[in-house]
């Protein structure tokens, strides 16, 4: 089992003001930040991220959002880090999010929901080096 994930606070979160009180949240949660930066996605890069949904209906709709502003993109360390953040940040639909997640706390819909965690370990080094070196990563 791997101990990191990959992490983006989503445009929603980032316009709505909530980026300090999650990243807060995070750190205080036990998380060790491993690499950080704020970036804006290109729709083809966010495509390109979100490749696996291409067939979904909701496609068009996630790349024109995660397109639209700025975004927090986070390696975050911790024991059983995958898992552990699938919790903190809970269900996709914040409507179904257990209280006091993040989702729950900071999403605006099932569409705009504040936060991404990787759902497994193989995907969380492949997000995690979408968007980081290793020279990035601090040891
Ligand atoms: P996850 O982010 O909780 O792993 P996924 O099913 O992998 O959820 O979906 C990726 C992202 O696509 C979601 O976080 C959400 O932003 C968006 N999404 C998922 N389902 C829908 C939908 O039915 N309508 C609009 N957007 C959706």
């Amino acid at each position: 089992m791997s101990n990191r994930t990959f992490t983006m606070i989503k445009p929603d979160a980032m316009k709505n003001g909530h980026a300090g009180a999650i990243l807060d949240r995070i750190i205080k949660e036990g998380y060790r930040v491993v690499a950080l930066k704020m970036t804006k996605l290109s729709a083809e890069k966010a495509g390109e991220f979100y490749a696996v949904h291409k067939a979904r209906p909701f496609y068009g709709e996630l790349v024109e959002f995660m397109s639209s502003g700025p975004i927090i993109a986070a390696i975050l360390e911790k024991e059983n880090a995958v898992s552990a953040f699938r919790t903190l940040i809970g269900a996709t639909d914040p409507a179904k999010a257990d209280e006091g997640t993040i989702r729950k706390l900071f999403a605006t819909s099932l569409g705009e929901n504040a936060i991404h965690g990787s759902d497994s370990d193989e995907n969380a080094a492949i997000e995690g080096a979408f968007f980081f070196s290793g020279l990035e990563e601090v040891k």
